[in-house]
C-alpha cells in the first residue's frame, strides 16, 4: 500500500497561472552520462492573478546545479527545492530566472522528458514531461516563445532538432556542434520536442494554398530510409485537406516528423517537430498491413491537424484535453473518411466505441468527456476523452449541418488563435456562428454514462399513423448518482415492406424527407408520422448518429430484412450485428441448442455470394461481433460460455458455407501490385476472412490454400493473414514451420517482430499462458520497449480472452506480477495494463474474485506510482 494518498487534482480549483513566461531560452549539452539543461525564462507577474504569490516552478527528478535571478545567483535561503518543484519566494513583476538542471536521459524507463531509444534522445513532454527535464510552469495556459540550443556529438549525433526553424549552426571544440532553433509561435511546454541523432533524411515538399513552400523532413534510423513514402504521402494529403475542409493553412516553413521506437503512446503533435512511435508511421507493403497503412494515414493526419486544434489554439487546463483531442479525432475520422469508404470507416468508429468506450462508461474509471477530477492526468487519455469526445464534436456538426459548424470552426479558430481555452468556449463559438442553442448539449461534455434509449412503436393501420416513443436513461458512474437527460440527436428511416425508405411526415408538415434526425432532449418523447402506408420497419440512429445503446425488440425476421434492405449501409451491417449477437447469445443461455439459427447461415450465405454490394461492406459485415463486444452486452460475463458459443456459431456456419467460403477467396484471391485502395483492402479482407474461418474448421484445402499464400504472399497483409489462420488452427505443425519461418525472415524489424509476437499472443490455441510466458524471454523482447509489452501481454489481456480468463486465476495473476514490476520502471505502461482487470464487477462469480485479488495484489505494493494507484484504487472502490 503507498505510505501516503496520491493528491486528488479538481476542476473547480482551477485558477490562473500566478506568472507568465513570454520568452525561454534553452541550451541542451548532451553527453552519454547526462545532459545539462541550461534554462533562461523571461518572467512576469501575471496581473489577472493575485498579488503577492510566491514563484513556484515544476520539476521532478531533476539535479539542480545553478540558480540566477537576473544574472545574479541565488542565495540559499532565497528559494526552496520542494518534492514537485521549486520556490522562490522574493521576486519583482519582472526578471529573468536562470536555472541549470544535471538529468539522465540514458536511465529514463519512463519515456517522459528526455530519453534515448535506440541510440538517440528523444523527448516526450505532454502532458507533464516537461518537468522532467527544467524546472517551469508546467501547464498548458502559460504559452512562451522558446529558443533552444541543442549541443551534442557530431559523429554520434549528425541530426539535431527541436521547434520552428532552424537559425543557426556550428561546430564546436572536442568534436562536438551545435544547431539553434526558433519557435516563433508561443507554445505550452507539453509541445516541446527535441530530437539528436545518426538520422536518415527524407525530404518532400508542400505548396500551400496560399503559394507558399514547406520543406516537409522525416527522420528515421537508416534502415527504415525506405519505410517513409507512406508517411509523407499521408501528410501532403492531410494538408490539402484541411486546407480545402477548414481552410486551415500549415504556419512553420519546415514540419518534420521523426520515428523512435520506444514511445509510451501513437504519436506526439508538438510544434513543427512531431514524434511517432516506429508502429504509426514507418510501412512499406512487405512489412505493414492494410490496417497499419490505415492506421498510419489516421495518426499522421491526426498530429498534422492538431497543429490548428491543439498547438495554435490549446488546452486551458488539462481537464479541457477532449477540447483538442475530441475535435482532432473528429477532423482526422472525416478525413479517414474522405480518402476511403465514409460507411467502413463509421463501422470502425462505432465498433471501438461500443466495444471499449461503453466498457470505460460503465467500469470503475468512467469520466465525463471534461472530467472533474484526475489524481494522474496520463490515466485520461482515454476512449471517454479521444473517441466519445468525437462523437460529440460529430453531434455538433450533425445539430448545425455542414455549413455552419464550418462557420463555427472558422469562428473559434479567428477568436481563440494563440490561446488556451477551454471546451465551454468551444461550444460557444459554434453556437455564436450559428445561433443554435446548446445549453443542454453541453451536458455530453459533463456527464459520463453511455444513455441508452429505449424504443417501442405502434402502427394504427386505419389512420395511417405510426408512433414512436423514445426514453432516455443515462446509468449512474461514480461520483454521479444521477442525471439530466441529453440532447440527442436521433437519425431515423421507416423501412416499407419493399425495401424502400418511407416518407417522414410529423403533424402539420408538409415536407417529407426519406431520413430524419429527431431531435430527444426530454426524458421521453412521442413521434407520430403521418400518411405511412403500412407497417414499417423502423432503422434506428442510423449512421450511428448518437453514441448512445438502442433498445429495441426486433424480430429476427426483421434484421433480417434490414440486413439486406436498410438503405443506410451503416445500419445493414449493424441489423447484422444485432442478429449474430442474439444467435449467440442464445447459445450461451440455453447450451443444449445444438444449431445455429438457419437464418443467420442464409443471410451470411447471401452476403458471402453478393458481387453487387459494396465488398468493403461485405468484408464488414463478415465479421461476427468480437468476444469483447459480447463481454461489454452482458450484466455478469461468463467468458468462456460466450466463447464457447461464438466459436460454435462460426464453426457451424464455416461448414456450412465451405464452398462458399473457398469460392469467395478464390474469387478475391489477387496478384496485381499491392495497393491501399478501399477495393484492394475489401479484397483482401475478404479473402483472408474466408481463409480463416476455413483454417478455423481445418478445412484441408484451406490448409492448403494457406500454406501457399503464406508462401508467395506479395504483401503483409496476406503473408500475417495466412499466417494468423495457420495458428489459429489445429495443424500444429504448420503453425510451428509458419511462425520460425516467418521469424527468421523478419528478425531484424522490429515493427514485423511486434506483429509476430501479437498474432501469437492473442491466439487461443498459441497463446496458451505458458506460450506467452516463453514469448517473454524470446531474444527480441524487451522489457524496455513499450511496444513489446503491448504486443505480448497486452495482446494476450486484451485479445485472447478465453485464455486470459482462465478460471483457475493463472492470467490474472500474470498480468499482475507484469504491473508490478513495470510500475517502477514505466508507470504510465503499467497502468494501462490495469484495465482488463477494472470491471471485474461486470463479470460472473467464477471471474470476480481471481480479478480481484489480483488489484488487491497490486494496490498492496508499497510506494505504487500515482498512476496505477488511481486506476486499481478506483476499480477496487467502484
Ligand atoms: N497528444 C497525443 C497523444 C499523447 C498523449 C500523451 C502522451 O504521453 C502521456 C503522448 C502522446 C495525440 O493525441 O496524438
Ligand atoms: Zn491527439
Amino acid at each position: 500500500m503507498r505510505t501516503s494518498q496520491p493528491q486528488t487534482i479538481y476542476l473547480k480549483d482551477y485558477k490562473v497561472p500566478p506568472f507568465l513566461v513570454d520568452h525561454v531560452d534553452l541550451r541542451f549539452e548532451l553527453f552519454e552520462e547526462g545532459a545539462r539543461v541550461y534554462n533562461s525564462m523571461e518572467i512576469r507577474r501575471n496581473p489577472d492573478a493575485e498579488s503577492g504569490q510566491s514563484l513556484e516552478l515544476d520539476g521532478e527528478g531533476l539535479e539542480l546545479e545553478g540558480l540566477t535571478l537576473n544574472g545574479l545567483p541565488l542565495a540559499d535561503d532565497d528559494f526552496e527545492v520542494t518534492s514537485g518543484g521549486l520556490r522562490v519566494d522574493k521576486v519583482s513583476d519582472k526578471f529573468t530566472l536562470g536555472v541549470v538542471t544535471w538529468i539522465l536521459p540514458q536511465d529514463n524507463t519512463r519515456l517522459e522528458g528526455l530519453y534515448k531509444s535506440s541510440g538517440m534522445f528523444c523527448t516526450q513532454c505532454e502532458a507533464e514531461g516537461f518537468r522532467w527535464i527544467t524546472y517551469f510552469p508546467d501547464r498548458p495556459d502559460v504559452m512562451a516563445r522558446f529558443r533552444t540550443r541543442v549541443e551534442a556529438d557530431k559523429a554520434r549525433y549528425p541530426v539535431l532538432l527541436s521547434n520552428g526553424n532552424d537559425v543557426e549552426k556550428g561546430d564546436l571544440e572536442d568534436g562536438r556542434h551545435f544547431v539553434t532553433w526558433e519557435d516563433p509561435f508561443p507554445k505550452p511546454c507539453y509541445l516541446f520536442a527535441l530530437v539528436a541523432g545518426d538520422l536518415a533524411e527524407k525530404k518532400d515538399t508542400f505548396t500551400t494554398q496560399s503559394g507558399r513552400e514547406i520543406d516537409l523532413r522525416m527522420y528515421v534510423e537508416p534502415r527504415n530510409a525506405a519505410k517513409c513514402d507512406h508517411a509523407l504521402d499521408s501528410l501532403k494529403r492531410s494538408m490539402r485537406w484541411d486546407e480545402q475542409i477548414y481552410g486551415r493553412e500549415y504556419d512553420l516553413d519546415i514540419f518534420m516528423i521523426v520515428a523512435v521506437d520506444d514511445f509510451n503512446m501513437g504519436a506526439m503533435e508538438n510544434k513543427g517537430l512531431n514524434i511517432f512511435n516506429s508502429s504509426c508511421v514507418l510501412a512499406t507493403p512487405d512489412t505493414a498491413t492494410d490496417l497499419a497503412f490505415q492506421r498510419i494515414e489516421a495518426i499522421v493526419a491526426h498530429e498534422y491537424f492538431h497543429n490548428w486544434s491543439g498547438n495554435r489554439v490549446t488546452c486551458r487546463d488539462w481537464f479541457q484535453l477532449s477540447l483538442k483531442e475530441g475535435f482532432t479525432v473528429f477532423r482526422d475520422s472525416q478525413f479517414s473518411s474522405d480518402m476511403g469508404s465514409p460507411t467502413v470507416k463509421r463501422i470502425e468508429d462505432a465498433t471501438l466505441l461500443r466495444t471499449a468506450q461503453f466498457a470505460e462508461d460503465s467500469g470503475p474509471m468512467a469520466h465525463p468527456v471534461r472530467p472533474d477530477s484526475y489524481i494522474e492526468i496520463s490515466n485520461f487519455y482515454t476512449l471517454t476523452v479521444y473517441e466519445k469526445g468525437a462523437e460529440v464534436v460529430r453531434m455538433i456538426h450533425t445539430l448545425l449541418g455542414e455549413e455552419d459548424f464550418r462557420k463555427g470552426s472558422d469562428l473559434y479558430f479567428e477568436r481563440h488563435d494563440g490561446q488556451a481555452v477551454t471546451t465551454d468556449d468551444f461550444v460557444k463559438a459554434m453556437e455564436d456562428a450559428s445561433g443554435r442553442d446548446l445549453t443542454q448539449f453541453r451536458r455530453w461534455y459533463q456527464q459520463a454514462g453511455t444513455p441508452i434509449v429505449d424504443v417501442s412503436d405502434a402502427y394504427d393501420p386505419d389512420a395511417k399513423t405510426y408512433t414512436l416513443t423514445l426514453r432516455q436513461r443515462i446509468p449512474a458512474t461514480p461520483g454521479q448518482e444521477t442525471k439530466q437527460p441529453q440532447h440527442i440527436p436521433f437519425a431515423l428511416g421507416l423501412v416499407g415492406e419493399h425495401g424502400e425508405d418511407l416518407p417522414l411526415k410529423l403533424q402539420g408538415e408538409d415536407d417529407a424527407p426519406a431520413q430524419r434526425v429527431l431531435d430527444l432532449t426530454d426524458e421521453q418523447q412521442t413521434f407520430v408520422f403521418h400518411d405511412v402506408a403500412a407497417q414499417p420497419v423502423p432503422s434506428l440512429l442510423r449512421g450511428f448518429s448518437a453514441p448512445v445503446k438502442v433498445h429495441y425488440p426486433w424480430t429476427r425476421d426483421q434484421l433480417l430484412f434490414l440486413m439486406s434492405h436498410d438503405s443506410d449501409g451503416f445500419n445493414r451491417w449493424d441489423a447484422g450485428q444485432r442478429l449474430a449477437v442474439d444467435v449467440i447469445q442464445s447459445m450461451v443461455d440455453e447450451p443444449q441448442e445444438r444449431t445455429v439459427d438457419p437464418r443467420l447461415v442464409t443471410a451470411f450465405r447471401q452476403l458471402l455470394s453478393d458481387t453487387d454490394l459494396d465488398q468493403a461492406l461485405v468484408a464488414k459485415m463478415l465479421q461476427l461481433p468480437s468476444e469483447a463486444y459480447l463481454i461489454e452486452l452482458a450484466d455478469e460475463a461468463d467468458v468462456q460460455a460466450i466463447h464457447k458459443a461464438r466459436t460454435r456459431v462460426l464453426n457451424q456456419l464455416a461448414l456450412e458455407l465451405r464452398d462458399e467460403l473457398v469460392a469467395c477467396y478464390l474469387r478475391n484471391r489477387e496478384d496485381g501490385p499491392y495497393e491501399p485502395t478501399p477495393q484492394a483492402i475489401a479484397r483482401r479482407s475478404l479473402k483472408n476472412t474466408a481463409l480463416a474461418w476455413l483454417l478455423h474448421i481445418n478445412d484441408e484445402e484451406g490448409r492448403m490454400l494457406a500454406r501457399q499464400q503464406f508462401e508467395n504472399a506479395g504483401n503483409m497483409t496476406d503473408q500475417s493473414g495466412a499466417l494468423r489462420a495457420l495458428v489459429n488452427s489445429e495443424f500444429e505443425e504448420d503453425r510451428d514451420t509458419a511462425l520460425a519461418s516467418f521469424y527468421d525472415r523478419f528478425r531484424e524489424d522490429p515493427q514485423v517482430v511486434e506483429q509476430w509476437f501479437a498474432i501469437q499472443a492473442s491466439s487461443v490455441r498459441a497463446g496458451t499462458l505458458p506460450a506467452v510466458e516463453a514469448l517473454l524471454t524470446h531474444e527480441a523482447f524487451d522489457w524496455k520497449n513499450p511496444n513489446k509489452i503491448r504486443s505480448v501481454i497486452g495482446a494476450f489481456a486484451g485479445q485472447n480472452l478465453a485464455n486470459f480468463h482462465a478460471t483457475d486465476g493463472s492470467g490474472y495473476r500474470f498480468l499482475a506480477q507484469h504491473i508490478l514490476s513495470l510500475d517502477s520502471s514505466n508507470p504510465q505502461i503499467a497502468a494501462r495494463l490495469v484495465s482488463p482487470l477494472t470491471r471485474w464487477r461486470n463479470y460472473s462469480q467464477a471471474y470476480r474474485d481471481g480479478m480481484r485479488a489480483a488489484l488487491e495484489q497490486i494496490h498492496a505494493k508499497p510506494d505504487l506510482s500515482k498512476d496505477v494507484y488511481e486506476v486499481v484504487h478506483k476499480s477496487l472502490k467502484g
